[in-house]
């Protein structure tokens, strides 16, 4: 495979492709993301995914998700705006207001799961999807919005491509095409040297990482720093580019104090330094 390093795409992975904040800057212009999920049970990985964003510095970060989160959520981050939805008609108004969505983590599979799906996508908003976002899409496959990131890891993949995990993993450039091609999307197939496919098929390699990010929570962080980046204006194929190599990064940073017992919430400090070009 190739790496990045040698790909026309390298430079997407620096962080200095982050466009430099003006002096005027403002939160209304640093995008809006809503994080939608949180179903019974997995209401962290929602809120890890919006914890990402806003430490990739995203202006605003709302979360639609079970009621029975709203509390803790707000204790434990009070920079969130976390809201209980029941439904659609909840969330409505919630994707009115932002300018990217990050849909999927903890969300599930049930009806109420399924219903604020259906609606986030067809607001339109330009949305990273991932987990059970994805597990949706293949079970009642959707027109997705036109500015769009699916971020599977392996065995996602092999469900929306009816194929097993094994299939994807021996061929994962081909996996990652077929999905981007399919699904007209911008694609990362996660996991060990992470593939970024554009929706015209180019590739990016990532050559960060380690084993310790195979621990539970790193993957809604991921959609969390892909959904910040787009928020602060980067396009989908260079918010996954730029996203995959951050989160990359600061993993290995955060591993400098042991690869196991990594914690994706150990991630959000160095990817702060990483984010504004400082040395982590
Ligand atoms: P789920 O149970 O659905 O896991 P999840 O909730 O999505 O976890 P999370 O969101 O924290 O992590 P994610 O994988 O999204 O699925 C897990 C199951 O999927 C496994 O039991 C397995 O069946 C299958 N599966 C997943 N990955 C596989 C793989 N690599 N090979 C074979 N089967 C696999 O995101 C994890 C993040 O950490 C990604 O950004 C990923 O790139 C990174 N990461 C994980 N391991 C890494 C490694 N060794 N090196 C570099 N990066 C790594
Ligand atoms: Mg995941």
């Amino acid at each position: 495979p190739r790496n990045i390093l040698e790909a026309p795409d390298a430079r997407l992975l620096e962080p200095a492709g982050l466009p430099r904040r003006p002096r005027d800057s403002h939160k209304g212009g640093n995008g809006h993301i809503l994080a939608i999920g949180g179903d019974h049970g997995t209401g962290g990985a929602v809120r890890m995914a919006a914890e990402a964003a806003l430490r990739t510095g995203a202006g605003l970060v709302s979360v639609a998700t079970r009621e029975e989160n709203v509390v803790a959520m707000n204790a434990a981050r009070p920079e969130l705006m976390a809201r209980g939805v029941n439904g659609p008609q909840a969330l409505q108004p919630m994707l009115q207001k932002a300018s990217v969505v990050a849909l999927g983590p903890g969300l599930g599979q049930s009806a109420w799961g399924h219903a604020l799906w259906t609606t986030a996508l067809d607001a339109g908003l330009p949305t990273v999807l991932d987990a059970d976002g994805l597990n949706l899409l293949h079970a009642a496959p959707r027109p997705l919005p036109a500015r769009i990131v699916l971020t599977p890891h392996p065995g996602e993949a092999g469900r929306l491509l009816g194929v097993s995990t094994a299939d994807v993993q021996a061929d994962r450039f081909a996996a990652g095409r077929e999905i981007a091609k399919r699904y007209r999307a911008v694609v990362v197939l996660k996991g060990n040297g992470s593939l970024i496919v554009s929706s015209e098929g180019a590739v990016a390699v990532c050559p960060w990482g380690n084993p310790g990010m195979a621990s539970g929570g790193m993957g809604d962080t991921l959609t969390g720093i892909i959904a910040g980046l787009m928020g602060q204006g980067c396009e989908p194929y260079e918010a996954a580019c730029l996203g995959v190599g951050l989160h990359a990064r600061a993993a290995d940073v955060a591993a400098r104090a042991g690869e196991r017992g990594l914690l994706a919430g150990d991630l959000l400090d160095p990817l702060r330094r990483l984010v504004n070009g400082l040395d982590a």
